[in-house]
């Protein structure tokens, strides 16, 4: 563990820090050698997607397409280290959870099929064909298929998502919650609903032609490294990058490429953002509303754009025009001057690209305040033009895939129509559980049997302690991962640990070696292919483990599981046969790079009800809860607290305790606040507290987070995910698209006065 302090980080991001940092993950996890040849194949032709994130490869042309935070990622899954049978042996399940996360993640990879012993309160080895039948025993005995739940997380492939979904909805339920509900649900449908199309309308080549690039709630430098670079290149040739977060995000200010001589030996690196404004939490909404204020008011909009491909201008515009710079200012935390700034920026330039991340969909507005982002592209026509568009940056490596490939629990009806005509059954057509509808389900009893496609559902989750209570309640919990976590703790009356293989390892079916696709966040769909041997010889592929528990439990399916499962091809002509944009999907795919899926309304094609973008009017909302509960507590100061990511963790895996580019050393239990906020509670940075959310149903409390004096607006509180999960109200979520407002929870901060047992 590194030691711990506090300090104020001066570099760059990436730069000699990022190398470092590579060389150590690497060390820490093993093998050297065998980390240096593993990474040399991520994101190439004829390698594997890299399990970081969602951001697209540069035409797979670079040599070694990696990121520091890649690397991480790599190393995790790549590592030396094994839980062998003798950890289970010697622990029982309750001593298991008596260690951290982090703990766990560093026992190494799980090598094979283990099922809970409620007579030693252990886990004991099972064989693969008595796991199945256990699955098979326990769904077959449902009063209903409903009452099951199916989760999937982002890293499982379209083959193994396509193959998962189909068992599901031929077992016969459409409860399918993954983690999209708790990321980029409200984009999808905020997107659906505005110009037809859920998904980003850019390809990495509009960056390169871009004349400004606008960044709400979102820090690349962490969580999409490899961005870093092409916002460099951008802001070298003069694009304008505005960018728009509480926080200092160091990534969004300085870069060094550790792949640029020239970045490396500049002490301060290549600068990113030209505009830094730091608004206050869950205030964008009420920026964009500004700008476009600006903008109308100038009369500076694509007049020919507007006529000819949207609706609802007049209303909008009226909307706008009628809003109070008083309540801009006020909601947005801005200055009138300011956000004239930023929309003077974006009437210059003649294309625009909007991105956005966590910091704008986990909010109770969210799905307004995307919105409200994509009509201020719609009034410059910033929509299908080269150089211009909506890029909501996906988070998991194929979670935009596996939505392409039916992991959605609300389906469209045609792509059910063509699921039951190719696979010749009648899939079901109720909508089934989001995550916060299957925790709800669980609570009430009405779901009994949890099974996750990766991921880590116990710690991922709002309201921690009600969602441990849930999945305790289940009959059965089945995980299917790759390394030990607490969803695998936090388990059911029965429960099977299912080990599968990762990205980076070779999958040999009956047919040979096979490769699994992915798509990006930019609907490039391309192949990967592991090269090192799996990390233990009793492991099965995730299109397998999905093949054998559909075998082991449908008695009238049609389907040839087993057959799929032996050459991928079979079960991507499959694909093609059902999913839209994948025709000739084998011949397409096997081309070095992949395949561009296309996008609607970039060809301005807008599928929408109306049959044209639409600009959608919506006020700035005054009546968030952070001021219902500040109006209840009177007093008594309540912060509005955002749960972000750290550098060194990747969502609920804690690869080490640093937060570099934030200054943070050797702690992950921090509370990041205004020095004018300790000065009016009379607390000091330094010192101990204690969080405690106020909701309409009660408080939740996370005990002893470090007070960090830190430039963020006052009123405003940043913390740690996973640590604070437990703070966050199930009924507290988006509007519409149920995604848990894990970025703005209301607190109140007590002093911890407690002897520290840390140092
Ligand atoms: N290394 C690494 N890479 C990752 C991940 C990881 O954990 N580690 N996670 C992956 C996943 S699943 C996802 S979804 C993405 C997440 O990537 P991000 O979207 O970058 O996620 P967060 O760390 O949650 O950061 C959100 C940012 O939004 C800002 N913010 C918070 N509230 C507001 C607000 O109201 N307005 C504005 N304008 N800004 C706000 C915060 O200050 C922070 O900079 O990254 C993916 N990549
Ligand atoms: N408070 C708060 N909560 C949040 C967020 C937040 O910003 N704040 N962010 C939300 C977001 S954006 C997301 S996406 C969710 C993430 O939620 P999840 O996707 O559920 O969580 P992860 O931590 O990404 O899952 C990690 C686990 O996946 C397993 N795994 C890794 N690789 C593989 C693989 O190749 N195959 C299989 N089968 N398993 C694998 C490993 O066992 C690992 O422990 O969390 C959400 N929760
Ligand atoms: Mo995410």
């Amino acid at each position: 563990m590194s030691k711990q302090s506090i300090k104020f980080y001066n570099k760059p991001a990436g730069g000699w820090g990022a190398l470092r940092s590579v060389f150590k993950h690497l060390r820490e996890q093993g093998s050297m050698s065998h980390g240096v040849s593993t990474l040399l194949h991520v994101n190439q032709p004829d390698g594997f997607d890299c399990p970081g994130c969602a951001w697209p490869d540069k035409n797979h042309h670079s040599t070694f397409e990696f990121c520091e935070n890649g690397v991480k990622a790599v190393a995790a899954e790549a590592t030396e280290r094994r839980v062998s049978r003798a950890l289970f042996e010697s622990h029982t399940v309750s001593q298991l959870a008596a260690h951290d996360d982090y703990w766990l993640e560093n026992q190494g990879r799980l090598t094979e099929p283990m099922c809970y012993d409620s007579a030693s309160q252990r886990y004991v080895p099972i064989d693969w064909h008595g796991a199945f039948a256990l699955i098979a025993q326990h769904l077959n005995a449902l009063a209903h298929p409903d009452q099951a739940l199916f989760y999937t997380s982002g890293r499982t492939s379209n083959e193994a998502a396509f193959l998962y979904q189909l068992f599901i909805r031929e077992f016969g339920t459409n409860n399918l919650p993954d983690c999209s509900n708790m990321c980029h649900e409200p984009s999808g449908t905020a997107m659906r609903e505005q110009i037809g199309i859920g998904k980003g309308t850019v390809t990495l080549e509009d960056f390169d032609h871009a004349e400004a690039i606008f960044i709400f709630g979102q820090n690349p430098g962490t969580n999409h490294p490899r961005m870093l670079g092409t916002l460099r290149d951008a802001a070298k040739r003069g694009c304008r990058i505005m960018v728009f977060n509480p926080l200092r995000e160091r990534g969004l200010e300085r870069f060094a490429d550790p792949q640029s001589p020239i970045d490396m030996l500049s002490s301060q690196g290549s600068q990113i953002a030209s505009s830094y404004y730091q608004l206050k939490i869950g205030g964008d909404l009420a920026v964009a509303k500004g700008i476009a204020k600006v903008v109308l008011e100038a009369g500076d909009v694509d007049e020919a754009f507007i006529a000819g491909h949207t609706d609802g201008f007049a209303e909008f515009q009226a909307d706008v025009l009628s809003e109070e710079w008083a309540t801009i200012v006020e909601e947005s935390g801005l200055s009138e001057a300011q956000i004239r700034e930023a929309a003077g920026i974006y009437i210059q330039s003649a294309a625009t690209i909007c991105t956005w991340g966590m910091g704008i969909t986990q909010h109770k507005h969210s799905v307004a305040t995307i919105q409200a982002i994509v009509n201020l592209l719609l009034l410059k026509g910033n929509i299908g033009k080269p150089g211009a568009g909506a890029c909501p940056v996906r988070g998991h490596s194929n979670v935009q895939g596996d939505r392409t490939m039916g992991i959605f629990e609300r389906p469209a009806q045609a792509f059910l129509d063509r699921l039951g005509i190719a696979f010749n059954f009648t899939p079901p057509q109720k909508h089934g559980y989001d995550v916060v509808g299957a925790i709800e389900a669980m609570l009430a009893g009405d779901a009994k049997v949890f099974i996750g496609m990766g991921g880590n559902f116990a710690v991922a989750t709002p309201d921690a302690d009600r969602t441990k209570v849930a999945l305790q309640q289940c009959d059965l919990t089945v995980n299917i991962t790759t390394k030990l976590n607490r969803s695998h703790l936090v388990h059911g009356k029965a429960a099977l640990i299912l080990p599968c293989l990762g990205r980076t390892e070779i999958d040999i079916q009956d047919k040979g070696p096979q490769g699994v696709t992915v798509e990006d966040s930019m609907s490039m769909v391309h192949i990967s292919a592991g090269m090192n041997p799996p990390a233990s010889d009793r492991l099965l592929s995730e299109p397998a483990i999905v093949a054998h528990m559909a075998l082991a439990t449908l008695k009238h399916s049609k389907t040839p599981w087993l057959w799929l499962v032996e050459d991928y091809d079979r079960i991507r002509d499959k694909i093609a046969q059902v999913v839209e944009g994948f025709e000739n999907f084998n011949q397409r795919v096997h081309v070095p790079g992949g395949f561009y899926l296309g996008n609607s309304a970039r060809e301005r094609d807008w599928r929408t009800a109306t049959g044209k973008a639409r600009f959608m009017a919506h006020a700035v909302p005054t009546d968030l809860p952070i001021k219902s509960m500040r109006a209840q507590y009177g007093s008594q100061p309540v912060f509005n607290l955002m749960t972000v990511r750290s550098h060194d963790q990747y969502n609920t895996t804690v690869y080490g305790m640093d937060d570099r580019y934030r200054g943070v050393f050797g702690h992950r239990r921090v509370c990041f606040i205004n020095k004018v906020d300790l000065a009016r509670l009379g607390f000091s940075a330094g010192q101990w507290v204690d969080m405690t959310s106020v909701w309409h149903d009660g408080k939740r409390e996370a005990k002893r987070f470090l007070l960090v004096e830190y430039d963020i607006p006052e009123g405003c509180l940043a913390s740690y995910f996973p640590e604070t999960n437990g703070l966050v109200p199930l009924s507290s979520m988006a509007d519409r698209a149920r995604t848990p407002a894990s970025k703005s929870i209301p607190v109140i901060l007590t002093l911890n006065t407690a002897e520290t047992t840390v140092a």
